[in-house]
């Protein structure tokens, strides 16, 4: 496992109390015995020495060729068995690779943390469609010479119209066709959409509550719109996305999970000791898309696979697994359905206790969504619960566990993160809707799913980036298949993804 030997070295030098060059960690990872080139050299390691040089390395790696193998090293095992978390000190500056942090950059953007007005009442969620209605809208609005419904019921029949509304209804009726009923400020509308139409297709990636144009003609007694184009608002096909100028990249992960039974402690120090290493040395950002600590009363029987049953304990432990990141790397986090926040999106970032508790590596935090800029780069993290529903509601090619990502290109086309109010997704009542995707972002970053999927819409990449998490039983009794101990890593410069695999 090539991959992993620096990281298994820096592991093995600092369980031993050891630092290394970064030079000198690629030295024994290229040895013909890393294992035994690796004791040799903290055995003759100059008294007192914290830190093993470039040159002692190669000191021990020269006389290891001319005696062959050392005989006082047993080579049984072929790779040092990682220490346990409890035992591996924490290596938090003093890795072997230095980060430029002067160059790292961070903005914040669309975050509800202390902004939240909303008060749950009836008014509220008047206001908060009214804002989505008229953002997305006015999206749509240049496209199309839209007139509002009450005025486009006046028109003579059989005159051209174009309607910009929200989707209220959608049916099918007897002969096949689609009846899709759309809703602006002064009322609804009802649209045919032919069966033979070419966009036909399209109508099953149509949801409840999300915005989209329609143009057509009106029936003679101006009822009814027959529809001849459908448009989203939609990201624009030629979106040239912003990149990084320098060679720098970003760890985009999600669903830790600490707390649970099945969090993978040993794939995580895996991944935490790799950012050690020379080869992840440009990787100066992580980002974890929700679902730090697995939580407390999620789902029925949910203690029955908790390792920790205290929330705080919880988030505890979760900053223990945060130190192991070195401490020149830039972290943002947002919360997930199993963060102690309210569960209504957006959800503001930690409250202070809890920031208290997660400020050993100065991560920032910030609500579910927000757009982080990172080296130029816009980012928009999402935990992403809609992803179940619009999984559920369209066909497999479409959207599927086994292709997240296509699931978040639909989101990407609504410019809207949550589109169908009142299913999973709880919306929370707010004077602006913070779910619209208000601009293209460069990055679009969620998780939730539990599964690994990326690729590129309309030039947006789109990652959701699976989880630190083993199958627990619960997930075995609805068929969900986790992607654990992954770790994609985004060059900030390209937009190239390189996956790496720590389970
Ligand atoms: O979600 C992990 C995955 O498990 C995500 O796709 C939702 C799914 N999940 C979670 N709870 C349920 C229930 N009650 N039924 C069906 N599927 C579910 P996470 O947020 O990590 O729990
Ligand atoms: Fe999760
Ligand atoms: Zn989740």
């Amino acid at each position: 496992m090539p991959l992993e030997t620096p990281a298994r070295i820096v592991k093995e030098l600092t369980s031993r109390g050891y630092n290394a060059d970064r030079e000198a960690v690629t030295l024994l990872a290229s040895a013909p015995n890393p294992d035994s080139a690796l004791i040799r050299a903290v055995e003759s390691a100059p008294e007192n020495a914290l830190k093993l040089s470039v040159d002692h390395v190669r000191e021990v790696l020269d006389t290891e060729s001319s005696d062959g193998q050392n005989p006082s090293v047993s080579t049984g095992n072929e790779t040092p068995k990682p220490s346990t978390m409890e035992t591996a000190v924490p290596v938090e500056t003093e890795g072997s690779v230095s980060r430029n942090e002067a160059l790292q950059s961070v903005g914040i953007e669309g975050d509800v943390t202390g902004q939240s007005t909303g008060t749950g009442e009836y008014d509220d969620f008047v206001t908060v469609f009214r804002d989505r209605f008229q953002q997305l809208s006015g999206q749509l609005r240049g496209r199309v010479n839209a007139r509002p419904t009450n005025a486009v019921a006046s028109m003579p029949g059989g005159s051209d119209a174009a309607i910009v509304g929200m989707i209220s209804d959608i049916r099918s009726t007897a002969s096949g066709h689609w009846l899709v009923e759309l809703e602006d400020t002064n009322g609804t509308f009802p649209c045919l959409i032919m069966k033979d139409k070419e966009f036909a297709g399209l109508v099953d990636e149509l949801l409840l509550d999300e915005t989209v144009a329609v143009e057509g003609t009106l029936s003679s007694d101006a009822g009814i719109l027959f529809v001849d184009s459908l448009q989203f608002p939609d990201v624009p096909r030629t979106y040239k996305p912003s990149t990084a100028d320098r060679h720098v990249q970003a760890a985009l992960i999600s669903d830790v999970h600490v707390g649970s039974q099945e969090f993978m402690a040993d794939a995580w120090s895996r991944f935490t000791s790799w950012l050690h290493t020379e080869e992840a040395e440009h990787v100066e950002y992580l980002l974890i898309a929700g679902d730090m600590v697995e939580g407390v009363g999620i789902y029925p029987n949910q203690d029955e696979e908790l390792d920790i049953i205290d929330i705080f304990e919880q988030y505890e432990k979760f900053s223990e697994y945060l130190k192991e990141v070195p401490g020149d790397m830039e972290i943002v986090m947002i919360p997930g359905n199993h963060d102690a926040v309210r569960l209504a999106e957006p959800q503001p970032g930690f409250d202070e206790e809890l920031r208290d508790i997660m400020d050993v590596h100065d991560a920032r935090i910030t609500g579910n969504p927000s757009t982080v800029t990172i080296e130029g780069v816009s980012v928009l993290m999402y935990h992403g619960v809609s992803l179940d529903e619009v999984i559920a509601e369209m066909p497999e090619e479409k959207a599927s566990y086994e292709e997240p990502h296509k699931a978040m290109y639909q989101l990407l086309k609504k410019r809207h993160v949550a589109p169908q109010y009142g299913g999973h997704t709880r919306v929370a009542p707010e004077e602006k809707d913070y779910l619209v995707i208000d601009e293209v972002p460069d990055i679009f970053h969620t998780g939730h799913v539990h599964k690994l999927g990326f690729g590129k819409y309309h030039n947006v990449l789109a990652m959701n980036s699976g989880c630190w998490q083993a199958q627990t039983d619960f997930q075995k009794s609805v068929n969900i298949n986790p992607d654990s101990g992954f770790a994609p890593i985004v060059d900030l410069d390209t937009l190239d993804v390189t996956v790496r695999k720590f389970a």
